[in-house]
């Protein structure tokens, strides 16, 4: 009889496909309400004699239903095993995805490079709003009311909404001015991102990229500004010794302020970057005026400090052979494909500056 039931149970358990069908099997034998609990429960009525030896073949019966109950348990969790094993197995020589094709933007790349020289040297990167006021864009930056400079900017503005009279900011000096605002000195930051002006012609389109720098403290002086601006120079064109020119101009938001010219050769039709005797301009730079620093909050008595802002199409073209600047925003991929980097190829001092 308890033979028969054995038989039955052990059929139940290796019958079982899955965990939950083994527990299930497991409470019809073993559980509170199980059949071999039930005959346990009957040996109270037994005789000493009867009871010693039912109790021993059911506690014999208990043991190999849960040995069996086990041993089960670990088959199906090696089947469980292999089965995820089989179906979560990468296929490591399938080709590359087709997003992985993709390209970086010569003017993406261009930036990544940029902020990662400026951030070796300490600088933060700052971001602001393409749709200014007239405040940050202009007022703030020295340009008095009427001033001609606001028309030379050609600047796109906003249909009238409210009091404020909005514009798409022809540089990205607001960025610095919201910073000021916003910061007490001393400050060290970049401003890379789009700047929109009306022009367009072989060198010129409406919507293009620059990068300004912000450095103001206590005792910042046009050396530090020089030393800035050779350490990136050499650093972005990979020439260790390249020469920089630093010629005097005007900015309204400068004093004194300079152009800065870098070393170079023409010949054969050729632009060679280096110490070959001719120049070509690439930044404009200076001291920012004392009426900036007090425009945006900062003490000019105690505080100076230097800025230098340049076109980041006009270098990328330069660095990179690109001839045309319209090309740039003309989302041709054959374009992309020729000019593009490489998404992994990840920019940093040691490599990938130079491809
Ligand atoms: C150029 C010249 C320059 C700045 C930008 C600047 C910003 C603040 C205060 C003072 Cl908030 N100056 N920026 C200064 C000198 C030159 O850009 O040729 N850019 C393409």
């Amino acid at each position: 009889m308890l033979d028969a039931l054995k038989d039955e149970l052990l059929s139940q358990v290796n019958a079982a496909g899955d965990l939950a069908a083994l527990e299930e099997v497991r409470v019809t034998a073993l559980g509170k309400k199980g059949r071999i609990t039930g005959f346990m429960k009957e040996l109270g009525g037994l005789s000493p004699d009867e009871r010693r030896e039912r109790g021993q073949q059911l506690n014999a019966l208990k043991d190999e239903i849960s040995l069996a109950i086990d041993a089960r348990k670990a088959d199906l969790a090696r089947a469980h095993l292999e089965a995820r094993l089989k179906a979560e197995r990468i296929d490591v020589t399938l080709p590359v995805r087709p997003e992985t094709e993709g390209r970086i933007h010569p003017i993406s790349q261009t930036i990544d490079e940029m902020v990662a020289i400026f951030a070796e040297m300490g600088f933060s990167v700052a971001e602001g709003p393409d749709v200014e006021d007239d405040f940050h864009n202009f007022t703030a930056l020295n340009f008095p009311p009427g001033h001609p400079a606001r028309d030379m900017h050609d600047t796109f503005y906003l249909p009238d909404a409210g009091d404020k009279k909005m514009l798409l900011r022809t540089h990205t000096s607001p960025v610095q001015v919201r910073t000021m605002l916003n910061k007490k000195p001393p400050i060290r930051v970049i401003a890379p991102g789009r700047t929109y002006r009306s022009d367009y012609d072989m060198t010129h389109t409406p919507m293009f990229h620059q990068i300004e720098g912000l450095v103001i403290d206590e005792a910042t002086n046009m050396g530090h500004l020089k030393g800035c601006l050779i350490e990136f120079c050499r650093a972005f064109f990979d020439v260790d010794d390249l020469p920089l020119r630093f010629r005097p101009s005007f900015f309204p938001f400068t004093e004194p302020s300079a152009e800065v010219d870098i070393g170079c050769s023409r010949k054969g039709g050729e632009l060679k970057l280096g110490n070959y005797g001719d120049w070509l301009e690439i930044l404009g730079c200076g001291m920012v005026h004392p009426n900036v620093l007090e425009a945006c909050g900062i003490d000019s008595t105690k505080y100076q400090g230097f800025a230098f802002g340049m076109g980041i199409e006009r270098v990328a073209m330069l660095k990179y052979g690109i001839p045309d600047l319209r090309t740039f925003f003309e989302a041709d991929l054959r374009w992309l494909k020729h000019y593009g980097f490489v998404p992994l190829d990840v920019p940093s001092m040691a490599q990938g500056l130079t491809r």
